[in-house]
């Protein structure tokens, strides 16, 4: 089985900036190869995490992704991500609430919530003047809106299946779990939400609707982690909300974002009129007689406001910090050749995968093919040219070469 996908959600109130976040991080940084991935709804696209390839360090020219790109040296591993249908206020109660929000909203692994930074956005979406919104407000709002539809969910799923067998059943744990599972809730999130949640010593057929309500949001809060995107921060205005949304929500929680100033880079990027890699904190004009007044301007001013200012755009940063801070997630590559770094076709380092941070070389060996896992005998460190046994946990920036009783190929 493959790594196991993940899917990262955009949410906020109307008129925040969700899809034009979504077009910039799902607007591929160049020709790109294909993805991995086998289902694409509508709403759903591929972004990219950037890391500095392995390939600079092992000292070689250049690799060759099989999925994804690899920019001077900077690798871009795709990812899923999910325009999670508008939220407003009062949804999980039922108001405005239609069923596709929940069931986007239920794939979700984590979640980047875009909150509009420049306080010109009210709570029902209309616009209004900047800075008589207030984005903390709006932050809190929308978190408990989400908090209320987890445990309305949770505790109905609890009243329908688990309550009625929970007293009787074998194994509860294994119950909750897979009542849960529709939620893209993992048993390890269950686990430590019951101990997070100061439940560990009360069996769950003594449970209460309130140790449920508690349970819940725990889970919640495990299960699909939240970023705050501050966006539109190249509206002067918002530098003072970013600081209040992160004294609020903590430094690490908040990423100050402007999903415009991405989308016109990549862009430009893309029509070839500027040089641009994302997550950079700095773009060059190609040919400025091909830009128009206007064109300029534009670029110009998130020159000014946006990269000098805050180093980058943030949508680079949002989508890594979602994927390895927020999931632990580790990259590593599997190759066929530990000398050389190659599949036997001769690809430079053709995979990229993001695995979870305590995956062993065994469990690799089965996300590259079950046959590999079946009949692992060992593994190399191709870095350190090293023997790793199956327990091996890997660590980010390995490269790993599976050796088995039976071949990939044979399999
Ligand atoms: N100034 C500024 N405006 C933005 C930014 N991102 C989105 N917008 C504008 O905000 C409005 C709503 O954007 P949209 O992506 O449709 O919001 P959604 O309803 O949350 O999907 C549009 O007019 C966008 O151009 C940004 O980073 N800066
Ligand atoms: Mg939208």
């Amino acid at each position: 089985m493959p790594p196991p996908e993940k899917l990262i959600g955009v949410v906020g109130k109307t008129n925040v900036g969700k899809s034009t976040l979504f077009s910039a991080m799902t607007l591929a940084p160049a020709k790109i190869a294909n993805h991995p991935f086998t289902t694409i709804e509508p709403n759903i696209g591929v972004g990219h995490v950037r890391v500095k390839c392995a390939h600079v360090e092992l000292g070689l020219p250049g690799c060759n992704p099989r999925s994804g790109l690899c920019i001077s040296g900077q690798r871009f591993i795709p990812v899923k991500v999910i325009d999670v249908a508008g939220l407003i206020p009062g949804a999980s109660t039922g108001r405005g609430l239609g069923n596709k929000f929940m069931d986007d909203l239920r794939q979700a692994d984590v979640l980047i919530h875009v909150v509009d930074a420049s306080g010109s956005t009210d709570l029902e979406g209309n616009p209004v003047p900047p800075g008589t919104q207030d984005p903390v407000e709006e932050a809190e709002k929308i978190l408990n809106e989400i908090n209320e539809w987890f445990k309305a969910t949770v505790t109905r799923i609890w009243e329908s299946k688990i309550s009625r067998y929970i007293a009787s059943s074998q194994a509860p744990l294994d119950l909750m779990v897979q009542n849960l599972s529709g939620l893209s809730v993992k048993r390890h999130h269950v686990i430590e939400a019951v101990r997070r949640a100061g439940l560990e010593g009360k069996p769950f057929k003594n449970w209460t609707l309130e140790d449920v309500g508690l349970f819940a949001v725990t889970l919640r809060e495990i299960s699909k982690p939240v970023i705050i995107a501050a966006n539109k921060i190249d509206v002067p205005i918002a530098a003072d909300y970013v600081k209040e949304l992160k004294k609020r929500f903590g430094d690490e929680n908040v990423i100050p974002v402007s999903a415009l100033g991405e989308y016109i880079l990549r862009k430009a990027a893309q029509n070839g009129l500027i040089e641009y890699i994302p997550g950079d904190s700095s773009f060059r004009v190609k040919e400025a007689s091909r830009l128009t007044g206007e064109q300029l301007k534009a670029l110009k001013l998130i020159e000014e406001n946006v990269l000098k200012h805050y180093g980058s755009t943030g949508v680079q940063e949002l989508l890594n910090t979602a994927v390895f801070k927020k999931l632990g997630l580790i990259v590593v590559y599997p190759v066929e050749d530990e000398n050389r770094f190659t599949d036997h076709y001769g690809n430079i380092l053709p995979d990229a995968y993001l695995v979870p941070g305590n995956t062993t070389a065994r469990e690799l060996a089965y996300m590259v093919h079950t046959e590999l896992g079946e009949s692992f005998l060992y593994a190399v460190d191709a870095r350190r040219k090293r023997r790793i046994g199956e327990d091996h946990i890997l660590e980010n920036g390995d490269v790993v070469k599976i050796v088995a009783a039976k071949s990939k190929r044979e399999a």
